[in-house]
């Protein structure tokens, strides 16, 4: 399939704001694959599709997870807003017929993010917070961080959704929880901190 195909596919599924999101991501994931020597194309493809499940109802993602034989976790039954990521996989693969592994994995733990991540899996990551659209309060910090390097990126958006789940008394995916540790422990900022 056809990024045009794609884009009406996605186009159809979505309110305008999400599409416009949608794009939006594509074009950032482009860009700093350029910036950091990923390949551009299947990045802008992978942004297209990322938040291709987001506007559908809770029962139109639990039947894909359902027809694909995958189980929910406690936390992931508690909380919706993780669903689009493992059936917006699912659609890309079953639905489009993306083949591509890490286009998929990206898409999977776009919103978690997990420990390990590609460099390909942590652009998608921080494309979904450095995209146009984008206004929320630390946008710039993990703009900037974004225009330096990959791992501070990833750093800055793991904290801010680390804190922003906490204070409001959420639960952490484990997925969640490693990657943050993760980049912690490799990037030991903290050491420059007073
Ligand atoms: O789909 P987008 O809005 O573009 O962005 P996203 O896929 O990163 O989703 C962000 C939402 O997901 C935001 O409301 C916080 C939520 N989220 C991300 N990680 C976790 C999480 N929610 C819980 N409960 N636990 C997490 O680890
Ligand atoms: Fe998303
Ligand atoms: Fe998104």
């Amino acid at each position: 399939m056809t990024d045009s195909q794609i884009v009406e596919i996605i186009k159809n599924r979505l309110t305008t704001k999400r599409f416009n999101h949608s794009l939006a991501v594509a074009e950032e994931a482009k860009r700093l694959a350029r910036k950091y020597g990923e390949d551009e194309n299947r990045l802008f493809t992978a942004g297209l599709l990322h938040d291709a499940m987001k506007d559908s109802s809770p029962e139109e993602q639990l039947k894909l997870l359902d027809e694909d034989g995958i189980m929910l976790s406690d936390i992931e039954k508690s909380a919706k807003k993780l669903w689009h990521a493992i059936s917006g996989e699912v659609f890309a693969r079953r639905v489009v017929g993306i083949e591509d592994k890490e286009i998929l994995s990206a898409i999977r733990y776009h919103t978690t993010a997990k420990a390990g991540m590609t460099k390909f899996e942590k652009l998608l990551y921080v494309a979904d917070f450095t995209s146009a659209d984008r206004d929320y309060d630390g946008v710039d910090a993990v703009r900037s961080a974004a225009d330096r390097d990959l791992d501070e990126a990833m750093e800055e958006g793991l904290g801010f959704t680390v804190s922003d789940l906490a204070g409001q008394r959420r639960p952490i995916h484990p997925d969640t929880v490693e990657a943050y540790n993760e980049i912690v422990l490799k990037r030991k900022s903290w050491n420059e901190r007073v």
